[in-house]
């Protein structure tokens, strides 16, 4: 039986490392091609990750997990022994820092270049509409994700990095948006405040100021 099934494009970057070490750590993994020409497996694809992006694991035991970064951490690490992630601490940290500049800065940029060349729609967020779309969707999935068992955090019972490292990215959004953002994704809200309010995230950042500006909205149709 397969370890778990990588949902991908044929082919994607950010799957090519993922792939490469689960073979070398003897692990079958099914490939599914989930663009969105293939109706089948991209329907399938949004039950699991609804921004229908790629890689997505989904294991034999129903674990699911978005995000390459963390699905290439999570295929290394069943190597308990892997030599992968370096050999101190530090050497994990730089690790970590790679992933994200590649992640996160080369791959964007190079889509931006080499994907209207392959004649490939652009999927980087190339317009204020567009942004303000892939905006709207990343709310939905926190607020679906909080919303699942009454989650007070993202990831533990109690506070970890991830909340104050999500919540910090989104300060400007709520400053700006606050009004739409109160209405229509309450448990985001929640526990955005929950997190801001944490003494050691607030004594930082300072109080929350909500500004009172013109912001765009997402059309009718798109609500
Ligand atoms: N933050 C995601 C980004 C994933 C991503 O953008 N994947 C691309 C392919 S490499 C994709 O699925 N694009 C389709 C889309 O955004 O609609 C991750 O790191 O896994």
């Amino acid at each position: 039986m397969a370890f778990g099934t990588l949902y991908t494009h044929n082919p994607t970057p950010r799957g090519f490392a993922i792939q490469a070490i689960a073979k070398t750590n003897g692990l079958d993994l099914d490939i599914v091609y989930a663009e969105k020409e293939n109706k089948e497996n991209y329907e399938k694809l949004l039950e699991y990750n609804p921004l229908g992006q790629v890689p997505v694991f989904v294991g034999a035991d129903g674990f699911v997990l978005t995000e390459a970064i963390a699905i290439a951490l999570f295929v290394t690490t069943q190597n308990k022994e892997t030599p992968l992630l370096g050999t101190s601490r530090l050497d994990h940290l730089q690790v970590l820092k790679w992933l994200s500049f590649a992640n996160s800065e080369l791959l964007p940029n190079l889509g931006g270049v080499i994907l209207p060349l392959m004649h490939r729609p652009q999927v980087i967020r190339h317009n204020a509409d567009d942004c303000l779309r892939e905006f709207h969707n990343d709310c939905r999935v926190l607020e679906k994700h909080l919303s699942t068992d009454n989650k007070k955090y993202l990831v533990a019972e109690q506070l970890t990095l991830a909340d104050l490292f999500t919540v910090g990215t989104l300060v400007y959004a709520v400053k700006v948006f606050h009004p739409v953002l109160k209405v229509e994704y309450p448990r985001l809200m929640e526990w955005f405040t929950r997190v801001y309010e944490e003494p050691m995230f607030k004594e930082v950042v300072g109080e929350l100021e909500l500004f009172d500006v013109p912001f765009p909205e997402l059309p009718e149709h798109e609500k």
